[in-house]
This record gives structure tokens, C-alpha cells and sequence, in this order.
């Protein structure tokens, strides 16, 4: 706004009646400071705005008028900014990086992004939940999704999968299906983000294919501690060509460079209420500290001949292929080191499809893969608009590309010439079809009857469960039970439950009869009849998260709570001891500011003590002088603090005063729970769970 301006504006305000309030620009009350270059602020259509602070009136305390055109394109602009979200996945934190190959495919494929080692492919990586809305919180119990966009020279590859190897579903047209019944209750709009309610579970205890997934949706695995700290996986075979045109088959997973790491579901819930973007909030930190998320991709690569030999149908999503039976080779990495510019202009409209690969990579029959091949071009076609989303910057190719498209809403290409067909005589330049590098897909000879048919190698639903949950330890199994007795707590029609736990009895007597009793179910209900017998397969360590949890500190949080006289030394011997285990740390105190240590020296706190409950962190300590003790200890949040880091199995180091708050708090002290004299074993301990504390503070049924 110029001065003249304001003075005009002013001057005119200023004539009215006196009792009037006149304000123009921001009312001259509050100042905005602004830099040397900013731009003049304009409408939509160049126009510099004088005055962005009041609409046109027809007087000083008189009616709008339409004729505001800065106003109407303001609020137009605004009210049409939100696009529909995600029909599933609709919650997701996404971050740009990179991948590099370090092993070559070559053998198997023609694609650049798997033959050419050392090359950094720009990828966009999005992990998401399932079931939630865009605004729910990023705990609940569910899958996480996990959709890379490789921006490789030969086109964009989207690898769209899960932090679980299988599905719920053999094929994709019961999709909208168990989407329906997952989602809040069409009636009543609840629950959200929640898997614990009645069409939930009437769907899957009648949908016995599913009941592999369950076994891992129910077991920690869906109760991530960190975005950084999941498995990926392509779910789906897909197939790989090479130079001589001969296809094998390929199973892709992601194996995150921090190891598996998951909550107790008593922590989940009360993360939710702490932090709901705790795992946004997270991985936003973790890259904004440079301690950027990583991944290696892995491949399982195997022919159809050694398919056939397989004990199940590769194609059939509800099945994975044992690593014992094909190992993993590792093949690349991924590296997420940029968070985006904007939200949604990168995390909400970039558009991942199942159908976009290379040349070198096709896909299988896999029936849910093929249906999938459809569903999301058709759902960024409604959800973003226009079938020109691939000009949106998030979703554009990195690479040359030209076609004979035209057209279409908001079109952003402003195509020159008259030619936009092919063949042509006209336009020499034109673009033209490549026979030898374009895309191909294999020829497969294809015969047998039209139907709806499902394959009877498909009719094997426990089998793999089964395999499943004998590979997990007596803790996660524990933890699966719990988790089962939950969620069939919260359902209110007792058929379902027992029909559900006819199932188990399939996958194992002990976890059904167990879970019968969580459930005061007292006669065990019959088990379903089965298309195939219940094979015992071998037992698979590589299905285990707790086995996979790697034995450190790095990318974790320790959280540090002190009050006034706190040790200084024993502060800082504390923070130095978690900074060299590459951990970081947060320091908690009731009052964020003015807290002097013993010293007499102010010290930095990061955060609230009221505000961050012990959930939150990876570990804790306390550091507390006797005085400050005595007063904590009749306050119930830091008692809270105390009794959940020692109920979720995290390790405790506290000085005398710490020591009087874990009397006030009745902590049984175990070798996790450590003097400040210690540091070495406290690190030690804050590696891993104090799994064998579990039975003292949870009792299983
Ligand atoms: Fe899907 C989104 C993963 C089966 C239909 N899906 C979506 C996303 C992921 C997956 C990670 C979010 C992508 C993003 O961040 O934008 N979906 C899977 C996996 C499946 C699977 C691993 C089984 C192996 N999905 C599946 C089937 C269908 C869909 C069988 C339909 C026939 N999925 C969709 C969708 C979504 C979607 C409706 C919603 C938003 C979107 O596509 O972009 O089209």
C-alpha cells in the first residue's frame, strides 16, 4: 500500500461520524515487518491490492458490495482449496530423496534403475495409513503405506506397497468391499482410523483369505515407533525382462536402515492423545536434523519353474514367499533428505499408480495387481481433477516426454504446430513410437475358459497364518492375543467374535482358546470348514519384528526431566553420553523457562513437563534434586511420567532425587532401571525393551 493511498483511505474514514471505529490497512496497531525484495501483493490477475485488510463497503458501517472483486476472488480461491482426499490412505507424510543402485540387475532387466549401480535416481517417497481421514492421528493400529515415485530416465516407476508383505484380499473387486467395511460406520461416522468394530470383523471372519493379513495386522507391526522405523514391501510379484526378452518374476521389499521398531499398544493410545502427529513430527525432525530416513531395497528373484515347486500360488497377494525359501539380494538404497517446499502441493497431490513402470519391469496375473492396474488412474483422475495431473510438478517425469495428447482441465502445456496425431506427413518432428527401447510387455501365451474363476492354488487360507504365528516369540504372540481380545471387545455382535475365534482354531488351538477366554467365550465354537488341509510350514524368523529390532540408540529420544537445583553435572554427563550413542535428547521440566540447575546457571528446557508425557521418548531419566522430588512426587503427571516409561518397558536412569520420585511412584527397580552413576549400562538398556518386565506390569490372559 502506498502512502498516498492510505492517506486517501484515511482522510475518507476519518469524515464519518466520530462514535465510529475507523481501521484501515491492519488498523496501524500491529506492524508487519517486510524484506527488501518482497513482491507487491496482487490478485490472481496481476492487479496490486491496496487494502487487504477490509472489503469494499457501501459506507463505513454499511452492507459489502458485490462489486469486490478482490474480496470474491480471495474467498473464491479459498473455498475451493481443499480437493477430495484419499478414498483409503488418506493420512501421509511424504518426503523427497533419493535412491542409488549398488547391485545390477542386469541379468534379469533392461531398466536403467536397476542395471546402471551408483547412478542417484530423484525419488518421492509417501507413507501413509490406511484407514483414517487426511486429519486423523498417525497412531492407530493399522498398515502403513509405502508408495515411492522414482523419477528414473526412463520414466516415472511407481512402487506402490505396505509395510506388510500380504493383503486382505485375493482380488481387487472385494476392494470397495473391505474399504466400506473398515471405514467409520456409514450410519453413525464412527470410529475413525479404527479397525475395532463390527463391519470390520463381520467382513473378515467372513472372508477366511484373510486371516494371514490378520495375523500381522494384529501384531505389532502396525504400531510403528517411528516412519523411519517400518518394512516396505511390493506385496505383489512382478516380473522383470531382460535384453533377450526372457522374464523371471521379483518380489521388491524395503528394509529401513534404522531397524524395526514398534510401540506398546498402551503407548499407542496414549501417543495419540500426546502428540497425533507424532510421526509426521518425527520424520520432519529427523530430516530437518540431517539424520535423514533410510532404506535398502532388496529383490527375492525366482522363475516360474521354481514357482511351480512353491507349496502356494505366488500370484495369490495373501501369500508371501518365506525369505528361508528365496533369499533376499540387496540391491540399492533410499535416502529421504528433503522435506517438501508445501504440503499440498507435493504430499497431497502427488499421484501414485500401480500401472506406471518402466520398460525391463511388468507385471504378474496377480488378480489384485491387475485390478489395481485400473483403480488409481481412475481415483487421481476424481481426486485431482483433470487427467493433466502428470503436469503437477510432484508428478511430472524427470525425463523427456512427448505425445500426441491434447487438451483437458487445466491444461498447463501450451502445445505449438498443427499436428497432434500419428502417423503424419506434415511434422517430421513429431513424436514417434520407439520399437526397440519403448515399453513391452512380455509375451506370455495366454489360453483356458473365460469365467469368474478363482484358482484353486488360491483355496489355502491358514496355512501361511499359521506359519505366521508360530514364527513369532511368546512375547509377540502375547501382544497378538491382546491385541485380538481388543479389538473383538469392541464388537457388539457375539457371532462375529466366534466366528472369528472358528478361524484361530485353524492357525492355532492355544491363541484361539486363549483369546475365547479374554473374550468370555465359554464353549469354543466350531472351526470352518476348509477348501485344503492346514499344512505346518516351516518356521520363518525373518517374520519377526522383535528379532529384527536393531541394538541401538540412533534416531531415538531420550527425554531428560529436571526441575530447579537439578545436578549439573550429572545434566550434562547425560547429554553427552546419548549425543555419542548418535541419540538425541529433549530436556523436560515443569516450567520452560527460568530452571536453574545446582550450579546456579539457567539452563534451556525443550519442552513442558504437562505436555510431554513419557510416550513420547525412548527412554527417560531423572535428574532432581530432593527438594524438586518432594514436590513432584504429589504431582500425578510426573508420577504418569514415571509409571508409563516403566510400564512400556523403557529403561529409567535416575540420581537421589529420581530415585525418591520412582519410590513415590512404586517402581519395582529391575536391571533397566538404572543409577546416574551407571550411564554406560543405562545406554545399554535404553537399546532395547525390557521384555521380560512385560509379565510384571501387564498380566496376560
Ligand atoms: Fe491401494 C492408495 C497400497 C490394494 C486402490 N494404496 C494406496 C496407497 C498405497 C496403497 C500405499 C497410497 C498411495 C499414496 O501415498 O498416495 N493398495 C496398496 C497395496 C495394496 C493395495 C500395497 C495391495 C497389495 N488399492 C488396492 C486395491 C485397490 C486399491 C486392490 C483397488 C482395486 N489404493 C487404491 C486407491 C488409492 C489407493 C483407491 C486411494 C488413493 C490413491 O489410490 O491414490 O486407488
Amino acid at each position: 500500500m502506498s502512502k498516498t493511498d492510505t492517506t486517501i483511505v484515511n482522510t475518507e474514514i476519518k469524515k464519518t461520524k466520530s462514535r465510529t471505529t475507523t481501521l484501515t490497512g491492519n488498523g496501524g496497531e500491529l506492524h508487519q515487518t517486510a524484506g527488501k525484495n518482497h513482491p507487491e501483493l496482487t490478485t490472481n490477475q496481476g492487479v496490486v491490492i491496496a487494502d487487504d485488510q477490509n472489503s469494499l463497503k457501501a459506507s463505513v458501517r454499511g452492507p459489502t458490495l458485490l462489486e469486490d472483486f478482490i474480496l470474491r476472488e480471495k474467498i473464491t480461491h479459498f473455498d475451493h482449496e481443499r480437493i477430495p482426499e484419499r478414498v483409503v490412505h488418506a493420512r501421509g507424510t511424504g518426503a523427497h530423496g533419493y535412491f542409488e543402485l549398488t547391485h545390477s540387475l542386469e541379468k534379469y532387466t533392461t531398466a536403467k534403475i536397476l542395471t546402471e549401480t551408483g547412478r542417484q535416481t530423484p525419488v518421492f517417497t509417501r507413507i501413509s495409513t490406511v484407514a483414517g481421514g487426511s486429519g486423523s492421528v498417525d497412531t492407530p493400529r493399522d498398515v502403513r503405506g509405502f508408495a515411492v515415485k522414482f523419477y528414473t530416465s526412463e520414466g516415472n516407476w511407481d512402487l506402490v506397497g505396505n509395510n506388510i508383505p500380504v493383503f486382505f484380499i485375493q482380488d481387487a473387486i472385494k476392494f470397495p468391499d473391505l474399504v466400506h467395511a473398515v471405514k467409520m460406520e456409514p450410519d453413525r461416522g464412527f470410529p475413525q482410523a479404527a479397525t475395532a468394530h463390527d463391519t470390520f470383523w463381520d467382513f473378515i471372519s467372513l472372508t477366511p483369505e484373510a486371516m494371514h493379513m490378520v495375523m500381522w495386522i494384529m501384531s505389532d507391526r502396525t504400531l510403528p515407533r517411528s516412519l523411519r522405523m517400518i518394512e516396505g514391501f511390493g506385496v505383489h510379484s512382478y516380473r522383470l525382462i531382460n535384453a533377450d526378452g526372457h522374464a523371471s518374476f521379483v518380489k521388491f521389499h524395503w528394509r529401513p536402515k534404522a531397524g524395526l521398531q514398534s510401540t506398546i499398544w498402551d503407548e499407542t493410545v496414549k501417543i495419540a492423545g500426546a502428540d497425533p502427529d507424532f510421526h509426521r513430527r518425527d520424520f520432519f525432525d529427523a530430516i530437518a536434523a540431517g539424520d535423514f530416513p533410510e532404506w535398502e531395497l532388496a529383490v527375492q528373484l525366482f522363475t516360474q519353474e521354481e514357482a511351480d515347486q512353491f507349496p502356494f500360488d505366488h500370484l495369490d497377494a495373501t501369500k508371501l514367499i518365506p525369505e528361508e525359501l528365496v533369499p533376499l539380494t540387496f540391491i540399492g538404497r533410499m535416502v529421504l533428505d528433503r522435506w517438501p517446499d508445501n504440503f499440498f502441493a507435493e504430499t497431497e497431490q502427488v499421484a501414485f499408480c500401480p500401472s506406471h513402470i518402466v520398460p525391463g519391469i511388468d507385471f504378474s496375473n496377480d488378480p489384485l495387481l491387475q485390478g489395481r492396474l485400473f483403480s488409481y488412474l481412475d481415483t487421481q483422475l476424481s481426486r485431482l481433477g483433470s487427467a493433466n495431473f502428470h503436469q503437477i510438478p510432484v508428478n511430472a517425469p524427470r525425463c523427456p516426454f512427448a505425445n500426441n495428447q491434447r487438451d483437458g482441465h487445466m491444461q498447463m502445456t501450451q502445445a505449438t504446430g498443427r499436428v497432434a496425431y500419428e502417423p503424419n506427413s506434415l511434422d517430421k518432428d513429431a513424436p514417434r513410437e520407439q520399437a526397440v527401447k519403448g515399453f513391452k510387455s512380455m509375451a506370455e501365451p495366454v489360453a483356458g475358459d473365460k469365467g469368474r474363476i478363482r484358482p484353486e492354488s488360491f483355496a489355502d487360507h491358514y496355512s501361511q497364518a499359521r506359519q505366521f504365528y508360530a514364527s513369532q516369540n511368546e512375547t509377540e504372540q502375547a501382544h497378538i492375543i491382546a491385541a485380538l481380545i481388543f479389538e473383538l471387545s469392541k464388537v457388539e455382535h457375539p457371532h462375529i467374535s466366534e466366528a472369528m475365534v472358528g478361524h484361530m482354531l485353524h492357525i492355532n488351538e492355544e491363541l484361539a482358546r486363549r483369546v475365547a477366554v479374554g473374550l468370555g467365550i465359554k464353549v469354543l465354537p466350531v472351526a470352518p470348514p476348509v477348501l485344503v488341509e492346514v499344512q505346518d510350514l516351516p518356521v520363518s524368523p525373518a517374520l519377526q519384528l522383535i528379532g529384527k529390532m536393531k541394538d541401538t540408540l540412533a534416531g531415538r529420544v531420550v527425554g531428560i526431566l529436571i526441575d530447579e537445583g537439578s545436578d549439573a553435572s550429572i545434566l550434562e554427563k547425560l547429554k553427552a553420553v546419548v549425543t555419542s550413542a548418535d541419540a538425541k535428547y529433549k530436556v523436560i521440566a515443569p516450567r520452560i523457562n527460568s530452571i536453574h540447575l545446582s550450579d546456579g546457571k539457567e539452563t534451556k528446557v525443550d519442552v513442558q513437563l504437562a505436555g510431554s508425557p513419557s510416550v513420547i521418548f525412548d527412554a527417560i531419566a531423572l535428574v532432581l534434586s530432593s527438594e524438586s522430588a518432594k514436590k513432584l512426587e504429589h504431582d500425578m503427571t510426573s508420577i504418569d511420567f514415571v509409571r508409563d516409561a516403566y510400564s512400556h518397558l523403557k529403561a529409567i536412569a535416575y540420581d537421589a532425587g529420581g530415585d525418591i520420585l520412582l519410590n513415590a511412584a512404586c517402581i519395582n527397580k529391575d536391571v533397566a532401571v538404572i543409577s546416574t552413576n551407571k550411564l554406560k549400562d543405562f545406554l545399554t538398556a535404553a537399546k532395547t525393551r525390557q521384555w521380560n518386565r512385560e509379565k510384571l506390569v501387564r498380566p496376560l490372559v
